[in-house]
């Protein structure tokens, strides 16, 4: 029997708060749980997630979580968002067991994922006094709490048809043409990839936001015959992860879309989120070093030099002056390391698969 689940999501900015919390939340409640997702600014689920919420889901304000006094089998704390006192107090009274209490981390390929996945949080004061947080580490390898994956999106993916889709936009690759996306943060070397872009026929398909004013007037400045572009609506999540099907390279960014470009099984780029200590550098390289250890060192090193030039960053090795170059190696290559990745990926259980496996091991 489905498990009642507790999901607490707090939005700092962007959208990877409430996309990876809202899969989450849409994967337990298809395969049968029963979710309440708890989130302060649900603004951005009108498009990310339009419509009524799937069975066994409902969307509820953070703030009424003050007053409910029914308390979930698990409840799960998104980045370390800090549960209200009144709510956590009632966990700790309820009967006959207390709910098993998660803190689902941020992703990182880092080292310390390994050893950190699991460990145990006693709450010896305050509203929880008594209880056991633990800590989930989703991650890339078979000793973290894995990636999401719907059951389903393999055989999704294998049956989906790019030209179709793109069709559905009023969009029609040309022959020899390249497809790519673009979502990203407000980035400097827009025009260097641009640039880049426009060696080869390419339709760049770009994503809500800075670049949507940057690209026109970049290649106004500069006109870039090989190069046409098309700016997105918002999608709907199960959209965006097609958008990401459909395309030849990803340009991606944060956590979520990040993880979907890795299940689209396609050459990507990824932005990552800028820290102001400067913690993205170190996290950037530990993905890049567990990526790409099976690829051939030289196209490996192209896209190093890609991914470091994308996110401003440098070899520590490199003058500092010197600025990677940003070009973009072979996507052919990279196509069959993108699937070759992705089937390491699948060896590893799903985030979800095993969220399932340790709330029946406790409740
Ligand atoms: O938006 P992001 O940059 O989110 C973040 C936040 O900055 C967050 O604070 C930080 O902690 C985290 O990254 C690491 O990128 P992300 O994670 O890819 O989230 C974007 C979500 O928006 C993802 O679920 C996909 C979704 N999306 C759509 O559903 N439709 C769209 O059209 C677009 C552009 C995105």
């Amino acid at each position: 029997m489905g498990l009642r689940w507790d999901l607490f999501c707090q939005v700092i900015d962007n959208f990877g708060d409430v996309g990876v919390g809202w899969r989450l939340a849409r994967d337990l409640a298809a395969r049968g749980e029963t979710v309440r997702f708890w989130i302060d600014d649900p603004s951005a689920l009108q498009w990310m997630a339009p419509g009524a919420p799937p069975a066994g889901l409902a969307i509820r304000r953070w703030s009424d979580s003050l007053d409910e006094p029914e308390v979930g089998d698990v409840v799960i704390e998104t980045f370390g968002c800090e549960l209200p006192q009144a709510f956590v107090a009632r966990m700790a009274g309820r009967r006959p067991q207390p709910p098993l209490w998660l803190n689902l981390e941020y992703l990182s390929a880092e080292p310390y994922v390994e050893r950190s996945h699991g460990l145990n949080s006693p709450q010896f004061s305050g509203a929880g006094q008594g209880l056991n947080k633990q800590f989930f580490y989703p991650g890339f390898t078979a000793r973290t709490g894995g990636l999401l994956r719907e059951p389903q999106m393999l055989a999704e993916q294998a049956s989906f048809d790019a030209e179709a889709w793109l069709a559905k936009l009023g969009l029609q690759r040309r022959a020899g043409e390249r497809v790519v996306s673009l979502f990203a943060y407000p980035n400097p070397r827009l025009n260097e990839l641009l640039q880049a872009l426009g060696e080869q026929a390419t339709l760049l398909l770009v994503c809500p936001g800075a670049a949507q004013q940057q690209v026109p007037a970049l290649l106004k400045a500069s006109p870039r015959p090989n190069l046409r572009w098309h700016a997105l609506p918002y999608l709907s999540q199960p959209e965006f992860d097609r958008l990401l099907w459909a395309c030849d390279l990803n340009f991606v960014r944060g956590e979520d879309s990040f993880v979907r470009a890795q299940w689209a099984g396609k050459p990507f780029v990824w932005q990552i989120y800028p820290q102001a200590d400067g913690a993205h550098g170190p996290k950037l390289e530990a993905f890049m070093d567990l990526w790409l250890s099976q690829a051939k060192p030289e196209p490996a090193g192209q896209w190093r030099t890609l991914w470091r030039a994308w996110n401003g960053l440098q070899d520590a090795r490199q003058d500092a002056q010197q600025d990677a170059r940003l070009s973009l190696p072979d996507l052919h290559q990279a196509q069959t390391h993108a699937l070759a990745w992705r089937e390491h990926l699948v060896s590893v259980e799903d985030l979800s698969s095993q969220l399932l496996k340790l709330s029946r091991k406790t409740s």
